[in-house]
């Protein structure tokens, strides 16, 4: 086999890697080179397992045909087309089948370059949309400790890890925080969604009370918190925070950066628990990964009430350059059609089980203190190394990898979120690969 370490590999110097150790990365790489179905080649020709579909986004497996075709047909017939005061035809269509895909909870599509982007855009839709209505002194937004909405001022600051705020200044002014809804000490173990912390949403209402109603525009919560270590949402804590918002006339908000296109078995989060946000933000499974793109999906009384004054008149003064570019609605579109066409939803939906039983057979090896479960998602929470938080976690990674699987790593937790066509004989090797890497580390 040829040898790529010594061959090909460029200088690693000038690239500053977002979220990544780049010193030590540059010490010792991980490059990968291509990928197919479920596996990706690292440099070194080695195959490797994804147990994270990329980062949460290549749900319907790595180079599907049909999308890899679409991709190069549309570069070739439109590159670019500007959407301001223009469009094209498939970022219409694609409008339409976002709107079916969301089974009509939705009626509009705002597209956007990435999650963090959709996440912006929301939470101005939501300010902007009260001061249409004449409700302009609602502007409080309300985020969730150990959320992850992006990275973007607005994302930054309605989430709630401390490490991706603390660094940037004031952030927004007039945004507060919902508890996290983390018991180790009651759920522990949990298979599914845990039983304790409904009441958790409750303190919604002492929000709304310290601030009252009247300043608040929105709540923001990931249906799934994902990037913080797989929380799923206590029995009920998603309806009473419908039910709590709907009462205040405060915007509700699902963040389904990763949840959306499949992850639970179901086109969106919102099926799964049967809970409608007022607004929906995706990206991510929305081209399977290829291309960079996301979306808002709103409801039509929020759209309905730009659309009031004069006809000529602008009426949302946001977007992106990119917004609706042709390469990424033929993406989108493709991925669209391969969700259908190999029923990934419905295999994820019925893997979950399997996924469940093969995760939490990890009980009982060295470090676990914690697993955690919904659709093909998995969190494996492991005791921090006393005065090391993050290196046991960061050891397993690197382990892992070594060893054909790749899985993310966030602080102590683990998180996997393997592609929907994943098979189960792939799911005992990610949990015996994991087993053995776990029995292998101080
Ligand atoms: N919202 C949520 C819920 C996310 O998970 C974003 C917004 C931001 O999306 P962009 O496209 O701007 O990155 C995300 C991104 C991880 C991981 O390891 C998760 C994300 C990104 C990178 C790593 O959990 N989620």
């Amino acid at each position: 086999m040829e040898d790529h370490a010594s061959s090909n590999l460029p200088g690693l110097s000038a690239w500053w890697m977002p979220f990544t150790a780049n010193r030590e990365f540059k010490a010792a790489p991980r490059l990968l080179v291509s990928a197919s179905g479920m596996y990706y080649t690292t440099q070194d020709g080695r195959q490797v397992l994804d147990g994270t579909a990329g980062l949460w986004c290549v749900n319907a497996g790595h180079a599907q045909p049909g999308i890899v075709r679409a991709i190069g047909e549309s570069v070739a017939t439109l590159d670019y087309a500007p959407s301001f005061q223009m469009g094209h035809p498939k970022a219409f269509e694609l409008a339409e089948r976002l709107v079916s895909f969301s089974g009509e909870r939705f009626s509009h599509a705002f597209y956007t370059n990435s999650g963090s982007e959709a996440v912006d855009t929301a939470l101005k839709i939501a300010i902007a949309w009260h001061r249409v209505r004449g409700e302009g002194t609602r502007t409080r937004l309300i985020g969730r400790e150990r959320g992850y909405h992006g990275v973007g001022f607005g994302g930054m600051s309605v989430g709630g890890l401390a490490s991706n705020r603390k660094w940037f200044g004031s952030l927004l002014a007039g945004v507060d925080h919902l508890p996290h809804t983390h018991d180790l000490a009651r759920n522990a173990f949990a298979r599914g969604q845990p039983r304790h912390g409904a009441e958790l949403a409750d303190e919604l209402e002492r929000i709304v009370t310290l601030h009252d109603a009247s300043t608040i525009a929105a709540v923001i919560v990931e249906p799934v918190a994902g990037s913080t270590g797989v929380l799923i949402p206590p029995v009920g804590y998603l309806e009473r925070l419908r039910e709590i918002c709907t009462r205040h006339g405060i915007l509700l908000i699902f963040d389904e950066v990763i949840t959306g296109f499949g992850r639970l078995g179901t086109p969106l989060a919102t099926d799964f628990f049967d809970v409608e946000p007022d607004m929906v933000t995706v990206a991510k499974g929305i081209t399977n990964g290829c291309v960079p793109m996301g979306a808002v999906l709103v409801k039509s009384p929020i759209h309905d009430a730009f659309m009031q004054g004069p006809p000529g008149a602008i009426e949302l003064f946001h977007g992106y350059t990119y917004s609706g570019h042709p390469l990424a609605c033929a993406a989108a579109l493709a991925t669209l059609d391969v969700y259908e066409e190999t029923a990934a939803f419905a295999n994820a939906a019925a893997l979950s089980s399997t996924w469940e039983d093969a995760v939490h057979a990890l009980r009982g090896q060295p470090h676990v203190i914690d697993v955690r479960n919904l659709g093909l998602i998995a969190g494996i929470e492991l005791a921090p190394r006393p005065g090391q938080p993050g290196a046991r976690g960061m050891e397993v990674f690197r382990r892992a990898f070594e060893k054909g699987i790749l899985v993310r790593v966030t602080g102590d937790t683990i998180a996997m979120s393997p592609p929907l066509i994943i098979e189960r004989a792939q799911i005992d090797r990610l949990c015996s690969t994991l087993a053995e890497v776990l029995d292998g580390i101080a």
